[in-house]
């Protein structure tokens, strides 16, 4: 897909307020911080469109943007970030729960882990609500420009063990950086939407 329009629609908490158009829908879930709104924007090539920030937490609702006035590009909440109260956090993984297992539109999910670090107990939990989902997902991992040249070839191996995922789970290692592995994600996206 070319990228000639992309735009802010809205953001919600509740499913009611979620776009009813029908449009496709893909999201982007994954820990706090790991890059989900980073990389939404490079993927649309539009800076500061979705609001990043240094600090976990940033994205506290479900934001929709639109993509050619065809497809919708969803950031979420992330999950794990432990300074945030029980009870935000509770809310925030209800929602995302809620709009994986629920949401009609929802064509693609892009679950994003960080390179760096071995992913942990709330990625697993992640992971089990997407296959009860039962919707497309592919892993990134992020921040691959953060690892020496000899981390990042086996990265995508390492994951796949972590993860307990079959040998032929696709995993892109990626930089929002760098813009390692973009062209293989907009593969991806372009074959889900098809
Ligand atoms: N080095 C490096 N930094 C990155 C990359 N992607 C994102 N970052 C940085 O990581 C931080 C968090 O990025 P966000 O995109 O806000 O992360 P998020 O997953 O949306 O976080 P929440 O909204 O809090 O869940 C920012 O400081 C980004 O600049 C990357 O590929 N490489
Ligand atoms: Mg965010």
């Amino acid at each position: 897909m070319r990228v000639v329009q992309a735009s802010f629609v809205k953001s919600a908490l509740r499913p009611e307020h979620y776009p009813r158009d029908g449009r496709p829908e893909l999201a982007f879930v994954g820990r706090s911080n790991v890059g989900k709104s980073t990389m939404l924007n490079v993927l649309l090539n539009r800076k500061g469109l979705a609001k990043t920030s240094k600090t976990p937490g940033k994205t506290q609702t479900v934001n929709f943007f639109d993509v050619n006035g065809t497809v919708y590009f969803v950031d979420l909440p992330g999950y794990g970030y432990a300074r945030v109260s029980k009870t935000l956090q509770e809310q925030w993984a209800r929602i995302l729960t809620s709009y994986l297992v629920g949401r009609a539109p929802l064509r693609l999910v892009v679950h994003l882990v960080d390179a760096r670090h071995k992913p942990g107990a709330n990625d697993q939990e992640l992971l089990d609500v997407i296959e009860r989902a039962e919707k497309p997902t592919i892993i990134v991992a992020t921040k691959v420009d953060k690892l020496s040249a000899a981390e990042r070839a086996h990265v995508a191996d390492e994951l796949r063990e972590n993860l307990g995922l079959c040998d032929d789970a696709l995993i892109i290692p990626f930089s929002s950086v760098t813009k390692v592995g973009l062209r293989e994600l907009w593969n991806v996206i372009d074959e889900q939407l098809r």
